[in-house]
């Protein structure tokens, strides 16, 4: 095996670490905030992926989620939580909320409109 061999498999393997670690890998996870009103409120920032993308939330408590999309990429214009039956378009460097109530626990990936930027909430137990 000469040098350029050795290049090329730990090169593989870092793509292979860098791909597992991009879909599987544990995110930045965040727990929004209980404000004054009752409400759990969380800002996340829309650039080419949802940041925090990982947010915790209470079952049965109202969530406003705040999204402000810090980019004109067409990509990211549509907020989807299918599970909660929820698009929304977010318009260009804005903050647009997104609220209602989880009525179940569970993880739920919100995404794209291409379904290519992907975001997870986790409703845990009251
Ligand atoms: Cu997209």
């Amino acid at each position: 095996m000469d040098s350029t061999e050795i290049a090329v498999i730990i090169g593989g393997v870092v793509s292979i670490g860098f791909v597992l670690w991009y879909f599987f890998g544990e995110r930045e996870r965040t727990t929004a905030a209980l404000g004054a009103e009752g409400v759990q409120e969380i800002e996340i920032t829309v650039k080419g992926g949802y940041s925090p993308d990982t947010i915790v939330v209470r079952e049965h408590v109202p969530v406003r989620l705040n999204f402000y999309r810090d980019e004109t990429a067409s990509c990211s214009e549509q907020v989807i939580f299918t599970d909660f039956g929820i698009s929304k378009h977010l318009p260009p460097f804005q903050t647009t909320s997104i609220e209602f109530t989880p009525d179940r626990t569970g993880e739920f990936t919100f995404m794209c409109g291409m379904s290519m930027l992907r975001g997870k909430l986790i409703v845990e137990p009251r």
